[in-house]
């Protein structure tokens, strides 16, 4: 017989488990101890929600689920935010949270919420463990769910008393399984259709981020000379300095790119789904849709394909690629000049050194301080639109941001878990200061797991994206300014290295000497985000004369 905390702490060893992260409450005290002896490492954090965005980042970069921890009540309500992040961001995540033992009473309703009812609709499953004989089996299913596609988050709720009774479970051996590939028929019907289109254009979106899936899609870009273009999550699965690349649907209409994809009469999607804020919005008379993903798509008002592959993506698109042949009736003139005149937008706004710093600027030159394998995280603010906009991505999962909860306070704890995933990558997270400010006692964390670690801060002293919003809108003006700390002084409070620029020139030389010093460097960027209409619709202005 064994404790079943001991147990857990077994089978999560079983699963491959190597972090913890979170902040336990005297209800998870005896699989603290379990811990103890394990080669799991706890990562405390100073905040539940810095816990769960880890965890849900950890699952997001190697494919296994992460793992969090909290205790009841207060502890689990500050799950919430994760929960959703995970699960609208297909990120495999398991949560454990504490309860009150639930085989006698010990001080009535004190801190109890029911949690698991809570968690319902932020999972794919949500249950509590009420016999430890039951505890093993339930976190193989928890590890098999989280990472079937779509991914997402789970909820495994461990009352004290069930943690510290013994048990004989057995530990369930992990198994994995090919998934199911597409009927070929359904291959030859969109191929056909491909063929049959005047200017096909491919999109890759969140669910094409897998492992294996950028040779296939490289192939068939190669093979078939279609352009292609992306959501904001499916920046980085192929190189973004291709030729065929179009860029990225940073926005959902009335963008250049916009101008491409209205032009186009069939648009093969490979990975997009409805969670995501649409890259386009389809109507009765716009293109036509292929999509292919693990499963069938979501049909909404602005998104219903007529064309579905249902399966792996990697096998679906090599089976497409084993049939596709370039046609010469096809034609990309037209997509392809609006790419010059993107391409050309991007690089007129990396050379205004003006000050406070422009958002294109400000995008060029984080660029250039990044190497090709380093990760930038976003925050979620308006300098979130310039990025996934003008930021040429590289290689897959370089550029980490949120468009499915498009939560702020995610940029910091999303840079520390992708540090601790790759301890010899570079690592930014780049947040604006209201984003910044929701989770920035993280500092700490950073700074006692002694991670290597830049912190870019866009300071409009305002939270800028509601105030173009507000703007766009028609409103007046008001109620979005706030003061800052002394963000220099606040870094260092922390043990961190704070970092002000004063003028443009000095950012690229800062960022660099930030990654060749160790520690973790805050850097206060101010920026002017008054021509953030004129510089955006640029492209626009420019290809329409
Ligand atoms: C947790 C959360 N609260 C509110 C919002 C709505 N929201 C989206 S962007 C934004 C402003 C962001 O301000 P800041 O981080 O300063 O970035 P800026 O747009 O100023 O660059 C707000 C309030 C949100 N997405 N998430
Ligand atoms: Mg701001």
């Amino acid at each position: 017989m064994v404790k079943t905390s001991d147990l857990i702490v077994k089978a999560l060893e079983n699963e491959g488990v190597e972090y913890i992260f979170g902040i336990p409450g005297e209800e998870n005290l005896d699989l603290l101890n379990s811990l103890k002896d394990s080669s799991i490492k706890l990562i405390l954090t100073r905040h539940e929600q810095g816990a769960g965005f880890m965890a849900a980042t950890y699952g997001r970069l190697t494919g296994l689920p992460g793992v969090c921890l909290s205790t009841l009540g207060p502890g689990a309500t500050n799950l919430v935010t994760p929960a959703a992040y995970a699960q609208l961001g297909g990120m495999p995540m398991i949560m454990i949270t504490g309860q009150k033992p639930i085989t006698k009473s010990k001080q009535g309703r004190f801190q109890i919420v029911n949690t698991v009812e809570m968690m319902h609709p932020l999972t794919k499953l949500s249950k509590q463990v009420v016999h430890g004989h039951t505890v093993t089996s339930i976190i193989r299913e928890a590890f098999r769910l989280a990472i079937e596609e779509r991914p997402g988050a789970i909820h495994i709720e461990l009352p004290e008393d069930i943690a510290g009774e013994k048990s004989d479970a057995h530990i369930y051996e992990k198994t994995s399984y090919r998934r199911p590939v597409a009927d070929s028929h359904s291959i030859i019907d969109a191929v056909h259709r491909i063929h049959k289109a005047k200017s096909p254009l491919i999109l890759l979106g969140a669910g094409a981020n897998r492992k294996r899936t950028r040779d296939a899609i490289k192939y068939l870009i190669d093979k078939s000379g279609i352009p292609f273009f992306t959501t904001q999550l499916g920046k980085g699965v192929m190189d973004e300095r291709s030729p065929l690349c179009l860029g990225t649907a940073a926005l959902s209409s009335n963008d250049c790119v916009h101008t491409a994809i209205d032009s186009s009469d069939l648009i093969i999607n490979i990975g997009h789904d409805i969670i995501e804020k649409p890259p386009f919005f389809m109507t009765r008379n716009s293109f036509e849709v292929i999509s292919i993903n693990f499963f069938a798509a979501h049909v909404d008002d602005v998104y219903f394909p007529q064309v579905e592959i249902v399966g792996d993506i990697s096998d679906s698109i090599t089976q497409i690629s084993q049939h596709i042949e370039k046609q010469s009736h096809w034609d990309f003139g037209f997509i392809l000049k609006i790419k010059k005149a993107l391409d050309a937008g991007i690089k007129e706004g990396a050379d205004d050194n003006s000050f406070p710093v422009q958002p294109p600027k400000l995008v060029s030159i984080v660029r250039n301080a990044m190497p090709s394998d380093g990760i930038i995280s976003l925050d979620n603010g308006l300098y979130k639109i310039w990025f996934t906009r003008n930021y040429k991505a590289h290689e897959p999962n370089t550029i980490l941001l949120d468009n499915s909860l498009a939560t702020m306070g995610a940029g910091l704890p999303v840079a520390i878990a992708s540090k601790i995933v790759y301890p010899d990558t570079n690592v930014m997270a780049i947040c604006g200061d209201g984003g910044f400010m929701m989770n920035s006692q993280e500092l700490e964390t950073a700074v006692r797991l002694k991670l290597d670690l830049a912190v870019l801060i866009v300071n409009d002293s305002a939270y800028g994206m509601i105030k173009w919003k507000q703007q766009e809108m028609g409103f007046e003006d008001f109620g979005l300014d706030f003061g800052n700390p002394d963000f220099v002084k606040y870094a260092e409070s922390y043990g961190a290295s704070g970092h002000r620029i004063g003028k443009t020139e000095d950012l690229e030389p800062l960022l660099n000497k930030c990654f060749e010093t160790p520690g973790v460097h805050v850097i206060d960027v101010p920026v002017d985000y008054s021509r953030n209409n004129e510089l955006l619709y640029r492209c626009m202005t420019v290809f329409k004369k």
